[in-house]
């Protein structure tokens, strides 16, 4: 049999630069906090953590019993390295303080969508954690520290709870993907330097919102779907899991191209996904990956944030697919 690498002993190998001894801790923590999520999200109903619980959350929507769960889970075990100043999270409105028991050595800012797809929970389908890491410039930050840029993400990754549960990470040096063997509860290096085609012929989009959407969406959906026959002359495949890390998984693994843009139903809002715990990490590794990623108009790494829990629209994967798609918007390409 191979000698897998685990991750600890990868992370020791080729974290590199200033910030290499605060990254091997904070992956430490969230490598934990990810395991035992996975086995929550595993246990599923026999422990009770299934179910709605009433609640909603700042975005308005139901939370789950294992919405809450994975949250206190990330938040408990995220404080016991000493390197995290503040924390964010899909579920909670406000900023995470840390207490100054828990923060001595906090210079960083660890933002996270703890369940991401959690409407797939109930159903026994794929769901992920998704999670990002900035540079604090305070001991105690406030909102206005944590409204960074993507650029600025020195750390991003999600795992992903699927037929088998692995983690995929960035640090700005490539994107790398680990599976968690159960049996001895460790990550080992399974999928390295992972790489996005840079043409598909696969996209993701919830085609149930097409009377919705811009035109310039509208239009790269045509002309996907009349395939052969229709300018792109090829045709294309669907896929539409409803779990963000689900479709990027694929995406890395072997091309396409994930889309949820603005319609006039999501107008007011500015977008189905967050900036700063969806886009932005996902964006980062897509990036990393040979992809790329635009709002259509822009990419999505510059959106200067004004918000928390701000949205934006989000279209990433092949390069040569999201380009074409920003193309559409801009109108470099004419009809
Ligand atoms: P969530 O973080 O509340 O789970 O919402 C985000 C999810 C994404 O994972 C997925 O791409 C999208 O919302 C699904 O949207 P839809 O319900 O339109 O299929
Ligand atoms: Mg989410």
């Amino acid at each position: 049999m191979t000698q897998h690498i685990s991750i600890t002993e990868f992370l020791s190998n080729n974290l590199t630069g200033e910030h290499r001894v605060a990254l091997t801790e904070m992956l430490h923590d969230i490598v934990n906090a990810c395991k035992k999520i996975a086995l929550a999200i595993d246990q599923g109903a026999l422990a009770g953590n299934m179910g709605s619980l009433g609640s909603e959350n700042v975005q308005g929507e139901v939370q789950k019993a294992l919405d809450v769960i994975t949250n206190d889970i990330f938040i408990e075990t995220n404080q016991l390295s000493g390197y995290v100043a503040g924390m964010a999270s899909e579920e909670m409105d406000d900023v995470i303080e840390v207490a100054e028991t828990q923060r001595q050595k906090g210079q960083y800012l660890l933002l996270f969508d703890p369940l991401d797809g959690s409407s797939n929970v109930n159903v026994n389908i794929s769901v992920g954690t998704i999670f990002s890491i900035l540079k604090s410039a305070k001991v105690k930050p406030g909102l206005a520290d944590f409204l960074q840029a993507g650029t600025q993400q020195i750390c991003a990754g999600y795992a992903l709870y699927g037929t088998s549960t692995m983690l995929v990470l960035t640090t700005g040096n490539g994107v790398n993907g680990f599976t968690l063997d159960g049996s001895v509860g460790e990550f080992y290096l399974s999928h390295p330097d992972i790489k996005v085609p840079v043409d598909t012929q696969e996209f993701a989009i919830n085609m149930s919102n097409y009377r919705f959407w811009q035109e310039p969406v509208q239009r790269y959906i045509d002309e996907c779907l009349q395939g052969e026959e229709g300018v792109r002359k090829k045709d294309f495949n669907m896929r539409w899991v409803a779990s963000m890390v689900a479709e990027v998984h694929r995406i890395l693994v072997r091309g396409g191209v994930f889309m949820y843009p603005i319609d006039s139903k999501l107008q007011s809002k500015g977008g189905k996904l967050r900036l700063m715990y969806e886009a932005n990490p996902m964006s980062f590794i897509v990036e990393q990956a040979g992809g790329a990623s635009t709002t259509g108009i822009q990419r999505i790494l510059e959106v200067h944030p004004n918000g928390l829990h701000q949205r934006v629209p989000v279209m990433m994967g092949s390069r040569n697919e999201v380009e074409r798609i920003a193309a559409y918007h801009s109108k470099k390409i004419a009809r």
